[in-house]
C-alpha cells in the first residue's frame, strides 16, 4: 500500500472549472449525470486522470461524442482518459447504490433520508473527478426525487428553481456562485421538518436560516439556530466576515461518521449536535452545539472561501477554525473555563497522540488515509499553534494577519505557509523560527528552574526545552515558546510574556523580595512543565494567581504529585492520608465557594484518570484507579458535611441554559458526585434524580451513583432506559452510562447493550456511545487483567472495518499504544493486534495497526 508524501505535491495538469451534476435519486439505483468543462493547465491535450471507487461507470462522453470502452481505463481507484483536448467537456454516467453504503462516505441513506459526505475523499465514491481541494469549480447540481417522499431537496449554493414533473417527481436546480473543492459538495434529499430563522448581516443583507431536522423535532433546533445567530454576529465583530450566500442551511442526520461537516451553504451535522432541550440535553450538550455550530460557520471563510492546496495542509483551515470557535465560545461564556477544556483535551488526548504510533506534526509529511488525520494533533495542536501566534502577535497584529490572509488568498487553495507569510507580512515580523511547530511532531518538555539573589534583588528563571524523540521523527530543534510568566510578591502579581528560542535560556527580573512564579500562565504552549514547587507555592498560586487556568493548574501539579506519592509509597489502599493543607483548601473553598461557581467545581474536581495516565512513561492502570478512587473517597468522608452543606445551599429555579444556572448545576454535580460515595445519601440521590426538571441534573445523578458502583444505579437506569427508550439521542446517554459501569458485571451487560432493540452497528452514535464509553470511561475493566476488555474491543473494530472503516479506525486508538503499559499488557495487546494484522483490513486500520506494530 502507498502512502502519499507531502514532498510528492505536484499541482494538477488538468482542471475542472464547471460542474453539472443530475441526480434521479433512487435508494439502490441512483442515476447521476455529471458534465465537466475539463481545461488543460498548459493548454496542451493529454490523459485526464480522474479519482473514482466502487463505482459503476455507465457512459462515457467527450464533446458530445460517446466514446466506445477501450477508449479509456478503468482501474478501482480511476478512471483514464487518454487524448483528451486542452479545453473539453466531459460527461459521464454513473449508477449508484446509497443504500448498500455503510461506509457514510459519498451518498448514503441515513434513516431513508439521502446524504452526502465527501471530505476528504467522498466526493469519488459519488463521480470520477479531480477530488483534490486545489480543483476549484462552479456546481450546479438537479435533483430529480419524488415528491412526495422527498419534499426536500438540497444543494449547495441558490435555489434557482423547482419544477414538477409529469410523473409526480420534482425537479430542483441548485447554483452555487462560488467554485469550490469537490469535498464541499453536499445533496440532501428527504423529509423534514424545517425551522425557519433569518439574518441580517451588517452590510443588510437578509440570509434565511433554514434547519431541517427529522419530524417532532423542530422546537429541539431552535438553539442551535439562535447560536448561528450568535456565531454569525460574532464573526463581523471579531473579524469583519460576513456570510455570503443567500441562504444557509443545516440538516440534522442521526448517520454520521463525524461531528459536522460545513458543505458551502448546506451544512449536514451528526443530530446530537443540533437538537436540544432541556428535558432531553445536557448544559453540556448545548455547550457543544453552539460551539459546532459556530465551527461550521467560521469555516465558511477558513476553509471554503479560502481553502487547502492538498490534504497536508489541513490544518489550515481546521487549527484556525478551531482556533476561532474556541474564541467564540470564550466570548460567549467563561474565557477560564473554555481554556481549560481545551488544555485538557491537549494533555489527555494530544500528549497521548504524541507519545503512540501515531505522533505527527500539525502539518503531516505522510498519509495512507486522509480521514485517520482528522486527529487531536491536526485541530486542538493546530489551534494551539494559531493560539501561539495571537499571543505572539497580540489581538491586533493577529487581525491585521487575517486581513491580509484573505485579501490576498480570497477564492484560492493554499498552504500553512501562505497563512504564516500573511501573519508575518502584515507584522512586519520574522516568524521563520515558529514554523517549526508546523513540521516538528512531538510533546516539548520544558523545564524550569529558579534562582534568587537577596542582595541583588534579582530572580532568575533558568529554561531548557527539549522535545523527545517521536515514532515518525527522530531529530528535533527547538522551538519559539511564548512563556506567560506571573511573579507573585506580597499578593501583587506581576505579568509578562518572554520568548524562549533557544534550547537553553535564562531570563531575570528585578524583584524586592523572593517571588513565587506562575509559569505558563494561560497554558501558553503546548508544553509539558516541570518545575519543582512546593505544596505552599501551589496553593498560594492557587489562591492569589491572576491567570484562572494557572490557579486551576496549581491544583492539577498538587494532584499529580500525591497520585505519584501514594503509588511510590505502594500505598494504593485506603491508608494513605491527602495532606492537611489541601483538605482544608477544598474545606474552605467549600465553606465559602468562589464567586465563579463553575470554575469552583473545576477546582474541587480530582483528575481524570486519563489526565493523570498521560504523566506517566509506563502506565500504572490498576494502581491509578485504586489511587484516584480512594483519594474521592478518602474526600468525601473527610468533607462528608460541607459536600452536603455546599449542595443543599445551591437550590436552583426553573431550568434555563445561562451561565451562572450552569454554574451551579456544575458546582451541585461535582458535591453529588461526592455524597454518592458515603453512605446514607439514598435519598437525596433519589430526590434529585425524581423531582430535577432538566436532564444536567438527572444524569448528574446517575453519573454519581455509577462511579461510586452505588446500589441505587440499576434500578434508576432501569427508570431511565424505560423512560427514554424512543428517543435514541437521550438512549446514547444510558449506553455511555451502561458500559462506563466499573465492574466485571460490565461484560455481560455489554452483550445484552449491542442486543437492545436501538442499538445498531451501522450507526456510528450507538457504537461510539457504548465502545467509546467503554475504554475512554472505564478504564478499571478496558484494562482488566485477563486481557478480556482488549479482546473485546478488538473484535468490535473487526467487524466495524468491515461495515464503516472510519469508525473501527477510531475505536482501534487505545490499542495501539501498547507500549506505554506493564510487561504482561504489552503481550495481551500485541496479540490482538497481530491478529488483526493477519486479516484483511481497510487502508484505514492498516495504517494504524501496521505502524503500531513496526
Ligand atoms: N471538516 C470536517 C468537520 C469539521 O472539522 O468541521
Ligand atoms: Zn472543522
Amino acid at each position: 500500500r502507498q502512502a502519499k508524501k507531502l514532498s510528492d505535491y505536484k499541482a494538477p495538469e488538468f482542471t475542472i472549472t464547471d460542474v453539472e451534476l443530475s441526480f434521479e435519486l433512487n435508494p439502490e439505483a441512483t442515476v447521476l449525470t455529471a458534465v465537466y468543462q475539463v481545461a488543460s493547465i498548459s493548454d496542451k491535450a493529454g490523459t485526464l486522470i480522474l479519482d473514482g471507487q466502487e463505482l459503476k461507470l455507465l457512459a462515457v462522453s467527450v464533446d458530445g461524442q460517446l466514446l466506445h470502452a477501450d477508449a479509456y481505463q478503468v482501474t478501482p481507484e480511476q478512471l483514464i482518459l487518454p487524448g483528451i483536448p486542452a479545453k473539453a467537456q466531459l460527461e459521464l454516467k454513473i449508477e449508484l447504490n446509497p443504500k448498500a453504503n455503510t461506509a457514510l462516505e459519498g451518498l448514503y441513506l441515513s434513516n431513508g433520508a439521502y446524504c452526502t459526505q465527501c471530505e476528504a475523499e467522498g466526493f469519488r465514491r459519488i463521480s470520477y473527478y479531480l477530488d483534490r481541494p486545489d480543483v476549484l469549480a462552479r456546481f450546479t447540481t438537479h435533483i430529480i426525487a419524488d415528491d412526495k417522499a422527498y419534499p426536500a431537496l438540497l444543494s449547495n449554493g441558490n435555489l434557482v428553481s423547482s419544477t414538477v414533473l409529469a410523473d409526480g417527481r420534482r425537479h430542483v436546480t441548485w447554483v452555487d456562485p462560488f467554485p469550490k473543492p469537490s469535498y464541499l459538495f453536499a445533496l440532501v434529499a428527504g423529509d423534514f421538518d424545517c425551522l425557519r430563522g433569518s439574518y441580517t448581516t451588517s452590510s443588510g443583507r437578509e440570509v434565511a436560516l433554514e434547519f431541517y431536522v427529522d419530524k417532532g423535532n423542530k422546537d429541539r433546533a431552535q438553539f442551535a439556530l439562535e447560536s448561528l445567530k450568535r456565531a454569525m454576529l460574532w464573526d463581523e465583530q471579531t473579524f469583519g466576515l460576513e456570510y455570503d450566500l443567500d441562504i444557509y442551511m443545516v440538516v440534522a442526520v442521526d448517520f454520521f461518521n463525524m461531528g459536522a461537516m460545513e458543505n458551502k451553504g448546506l451544512n449536514v451535522f451528526n443530530s446530537k449536535y443540533v437538537l436540544a432541550d432541556q428535558a432531553s440535553a445536557t448544559d453540556t450538550d448545548f455547550f457543544n452545539i453552539e460551539s459546532i455550530i459556530g465551527h461550521e460557520y467560521f469555516h465558511n471563510w477558513t476553509g471554503n472561501r479560502v481553502t487547502c492546496r492538498d490534504w497536508f495542509q489541513l490544518s489550515l483551515k481546521e487549527g484556525l477554525t478551531v482556533f476561532r470557535d474556541q474564541q467564540f465560545s470564550a466570548d460567549m461564556g467563561s474565557a477560564t473555563l473554555n481554556r481549560i477544556d481545551a488544555v485538557k483535551t491537549i494533555r489527555t488526548a494530544q500528549f497521548a497522540e504524541d507519545a503512540g504510533p501515531m505522533a505527527h506534526p500539525i502539518r503531516p509529511q505522510q498519509v495512507l488515509e486522509m480521514n485517520n488525520f482528522y486527529t487531536v494533533t491536526v485541530y486542538d495542536k493546530g489551534a494551539e499553534v494559531i493560539r501561539m501566534l495571537h499571543t505572539l502577535l497580540g489581538q491586533d497584529g493577529f487581525r491585521k494577519g487575517m486581513d491580509l490572509y484573505f485579501k490576498r488568498y480570497d477564492g484560492q487553495a493554499v498552504t500553512c505557509d501562505d497563512f504564516v507569510n500573511a501573519m508575518q507580512d502584515a507584522n512586519g515580523r520574522d516568524l521563520s523560527l515558529f514554523r517549526r511547530w508546523y513540521q516538528q511532531s512531538g510533546t516539548p518538555e520544558l523545564k524550569i528552574y529558579s534562582q534568587f539573589d537577596a542582595k541583588k534583588r534579582e530572580f532568575k528563571l533558568l529554561m531548557q526545552q527539549h522535545t523527545p524523540a517521536t515514532a515518525d521523527q527522530e531529530e528535533k530543534q527547538p522551538l519559539l515558546l511564548p512563556v506567560r510568566v506571573e511573579l507573585l510578591c506580597d499578593g501583587i502579581s506581576q505579568s509578562y510574556l518572554l520568548e524562549m528560542t533557544e534550547a537553553q535560556q535564562e531570563f531575570s527580573f528585578a524583584v524586592s523580595q523572593k517571588p513565587v512564579p506562575v509559569l505558563l500562565a494561560d497554558f501558553s504552549a503546548p508544553v509539558k512543565l516541570q518545575y519543582q514547587y512546593s505544596m505552599d507555592e501551589l496553593l498560594q498560586i492557587a489562591r492569589d494567581a491572576k491567570d484562572g487556568v494557572a490557579r486551576w493548574d496549581a491544583i492539577q501539579q498538587l494532584w499529580q504529585s500525591q497520585v505519584k506519592a501514594a503509588i511510590e509509597a505502594k500505598d494504593v489502599g485506603t491508608t494513605y492520608q491527602l495532606p492537611a493543607a489541601l483538605l482544608e483548601f477544598y474545606r474552605q473553598l467549600l465553606i465559602q465557594p468562589l464567586d465563579d461557581l463553575a470554575f469552583t467545581a473545576e477546582l474541587l474536581t480530582v483528575p481524570a484518570y486519563d489526565m493523570v495516565a498521560e504523566q506517566f512513561e509506563e502506565i500504572p492502570v490498576q494502581e491509578l484507579v485504586w489511587v484516584l478512587q480512594s483519594f474521592v473517597q478518602q474526600l468525601a468522608e473527610e468533607l462528608a458535611d460541607q459536600w452536603h452543606n455546599c449542595y443543599q445551599s445551591l437550590r436552583i429555579e426553573a431550568y434555563q441554559y445561562q451561565e451562572q444556572q450552569v454554574a451551579k448545576r456544575a458546582l451541585r454535580s461535582v458535591c453529588l458526585h461526592y455524597l454518592a460515595f458515603i453512605a446514607g445519601k439514598d435519598d437525596l440521590l433519589t430526590q434529585q434524580y425524581q423531582h430535577s426538571d432538566n436532564m444536567t441534573d438527572q444524569l448528574a445523578v446517575l453519573r454519581a451513583c455509577r462511579s461510586a458502583a452505588h446500589p441505587l444505579f440499576a434500578s434508576l437506569m432501569h427508570d431511565f432506559e424505560q423512560r427514554w427508550r424512543d428517543d435514541v439521542l437521550v438512549l446514547d446517554k444510558w449506553f455511555n452510562l451502561s458500559a462506563s459501569y466499573p465492574t466485571s458485571s460490565v461484560f455481560v451487560t455489554l452483550e445484552q447493550l449491542t442486543a437492545h432493540p436501538q442499538f445498531s452497528w451501522q450507526n456510528p452514535n450507538r457504537v461510539r456511545a457504548v465502545f467509546g464509553a467503554f475504554y475512554q470511561q472505564n478504564p478499571a475493566m478496558f484494562h482488566a487483567e485477563d486481557g478480556r476488555g482488549y479482546q473485546v474491543l478488538a473484535d468490535v473494530v473487526l467487524k466495524m472495518d468491515a461495515i464503516n472503516p472510519q469508525v473501527a479506525s477510531r475505536l482501534v486508538t487505545p490499542l495501539l499504544s501498547w507500549k506505554r503499559y506493564q510487561p504482561v499488557r504489552q503481550q495481551q495487546l500485541k496479540a490482538v493486534l497481530q491478529t488483526m494484522l493477519s486479516k484483511e483490513l481497510s487502508n484505514d486500520l492498516y495504517e494504524k495497526v501496521s505502524k503500531s506494530l513496526s
